[in-house]
C-alpha cells in the first residue's frame, strides 16, 4: 500500500525516539515510510519532498527534529499537507530550542506540534487527521481510545486492591 503518512527525520540518529510512534501506525494499519531530510544539511531534498508529497499520496507529514528544529517548518512552508512536529530532546537545551523552534511558527504557516519526544502522540494525531475523511481509520482510532481507557481502569483497580 502507499504510504500515506511521512516521518521525516532530521538524522538516523533521531529514529531510536520515533519506534513507538511507527508502532502505534502498525496497529493501526496506517501504512508510513521513514525519510532521513534535513532542514539544513540536505535542503535542496527537503523542498523537493515538500513539493511532491500531495501527488506521492501521502495525507500527513510529520517531521522529527531536534536543535534549531526548522524541518517542521520548511515542509509547511512547501505543501499543502497538514504538518505535525516532533521536537527532538538532542541537544544540549534538552529539546527545549526544538519545542521553540518548532511550535512558535509565524501565523499562516502552521505546524501542529506535539510534546518533546512524544513520537505516541504525533502518531495519534497524524491517525485522527486521517480518520476524519475515512471511516474505517476512525473506528481504529475509536478501539484504540477504548482499549486506552481500559488499561488505565485496570490499573485504578490494582492501586485500589493495593491501597486498601
Ligand atoms: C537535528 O540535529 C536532527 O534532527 C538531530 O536531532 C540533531 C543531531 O543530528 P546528528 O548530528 O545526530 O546527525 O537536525
Amino acid at each position: 500500500m502507499n504510504p500515506l503518512v511521512a516521518f521525516v527525520c532530521g538524522s538516523d540518529s533521531d529514529l531510536p525516539r520515533l519506534e513507538a510512534g511507527l508502532q502505534i501506525l502498525k496497529d493501526l494499519e496506517i501504512p508510513f515510510e521513514v525519510r532521513i531530510i534535513s532542514a539544513h544539511r540536505t535542503p535542496e531534498v527537503a523542498a523537493e519532498f515538500a513539493k511532491t508529497a500531495e501527488e506521492r499520496g501521502l495525507r500527513v507529514l510529520v517531521a522529527v527534529a531536534g536543535h534549531a528544529a526548522h524541518l517542521g517548518g520548511v515542509l509547511a512552508s512547501l505543501t499543502p499537507l497538514p504538518v505535525i512536529g516532533i521536537p527532538v530532546s538532542s541537544s544540549a537545551l534538552d529539546g527545549l530550542d526544538s519545542l521553540l523552534s518548532t511550535v512558535q511558527m509565524p501565523p499562516g504557516v502552521p505546524v501542529a506540534c506535539v510534546g518533546i519526544d512524544a513520537a505516541r502522540n504525533a502518531a495519534i494525531l497524524a491517525a485522527q487527521i486521517l480518520g476524519a475523511s475515512d471511516p474505517a481509520v476512525r473506528e481504529r482510532v475509536r478501539e484504540f481510545k477504548r482499549r486506552q481507557a481500559e488499561d488505565v481502569m485496570a490499573r485504578d483497580r490494582r492501586v485500589r486492591e493495593q491501597f486498601s
